[in-house]
């Protein structure tokens, strides 16, 4: 084993750190909250259109169908990536306003694009911990005779070659280490995708689970170094995954053989390096 290859090994202990807060349940509380939730995005308004102003509507539907009878409502994007992350937002933004409501008891933190997680949640309600909130998005899988069983993809859990496999170390695009973490918690919204309305979405379910609870042994893509999860609808639900513990997802999951790319090993070196310097000062 080199040296770098040591230095790895010792950092890529299981999370020691994680515990659980049995005083205020996020879980449940994100639940609460998912529950009230209304997918109420209509379309993308475009300013030019038939309308003669000034307008006068009665009532949000009234005006929805006049902004669409103008042609001043453009459907949202089909392209399921594309229609994640508008869904994506409006959930996060929903959170965000239920955190505030809060007054104080808890806080929380956007996370950027293409950064882990995308809520982080703290705050004295939260005894102080901080707790990691990523928001997922898939489509279920339409069958031709059946109902929906499953999601059209794997969701993706996690990166695995980055803040996952190496919980211990600061890596770009996270709030903080991996394991620093109270509790990681994912909220999962599935939809059906509808081709002909300007909203897309149709019958949008939102569940709430940890990440372990619905992993699968297998990748979310073939190019990617992505954790997926399970994709029936209901083991989503009952949180019904391919693991009996955490500590067997872990297992699994950091000792996989991913790809890490030279990007990934720079800021690897990177980081190890600088956690040494940390270590020889203490
Ligand atoms: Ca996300």
């Amino acid at each position: 084993m080199t040296d770098n290859g040591a230095q790895r090994a010792k950092y890529r202990q299981p999370d020691a750190k994680m515990r659980r807060v049995t005083a205020f349940d996020l879980q449940q509380w994100l639940r609460t909250q998912c529950q009230e939730y209304v997918y109420d995005l209509r379309g993308v308004f475009r300013v030019a259109g038939s309308t003669s102003w000034p307008l006068t509507a009665t009532d949000a539907a009234d005006l929805e169908a006049q902004l669409q009878r103008h042609g001043h409502l453009l459907p949202l994007p089909k392209e399921p990536a594309a229609l994640a992350n508008v869904l994506e937002v409006s959930i996060a933004d929903f959170l965000l306003e239920r955190v505030a409501a809060s007054d104080g008891a808890l806080t929380a933190t956007r996370g950027g694009e293409r950064f882990y997680p995308d809520l982080e949640i703290s705050g004295p309600e939260a005894g102080g911990g901080f707790y990691a909130v990523d928001i997922k998005v898939a489509q279920r899988k339409i069958l031709k005779k059946a109902t929906p069983r499953q999601t059209q993809s794997r969701i993706t859990l996690y990166t695995g070659n980055t803040y996952f496999a190496y919980p211990t170390l600061h890596w770009d695009g996270t709030f903080r280490p991996f394991a620093d973490y109270a509790q990681h918690l994912d909220v999962i919204a599935i939809y059906t995708l509808n081709r002909t309305s300007a909203a897309r979405v149709d019958d949008l379910e939102l569940i709430v689970q940890e990440p372990w609870k619905i992993g699968s042994h297998k990748r979310s893509s073939t190019t990617r170094e992505y954790i997926g999860a399970v994709q029936g609808l209901d083991d989503l639900r009952q949180g019904r995954g391919e693991f009996k513990t955490a500590g067997e997802f872990y297992k699994f999951w950091r000792a996989y053989n991913f790809r890490i790319g030279a990007t990934v090993r720079n800021q690897l070196n990177k980081l190890l390096a600088q956690q040494n310097q940390g270590s020889a000062r203490a």
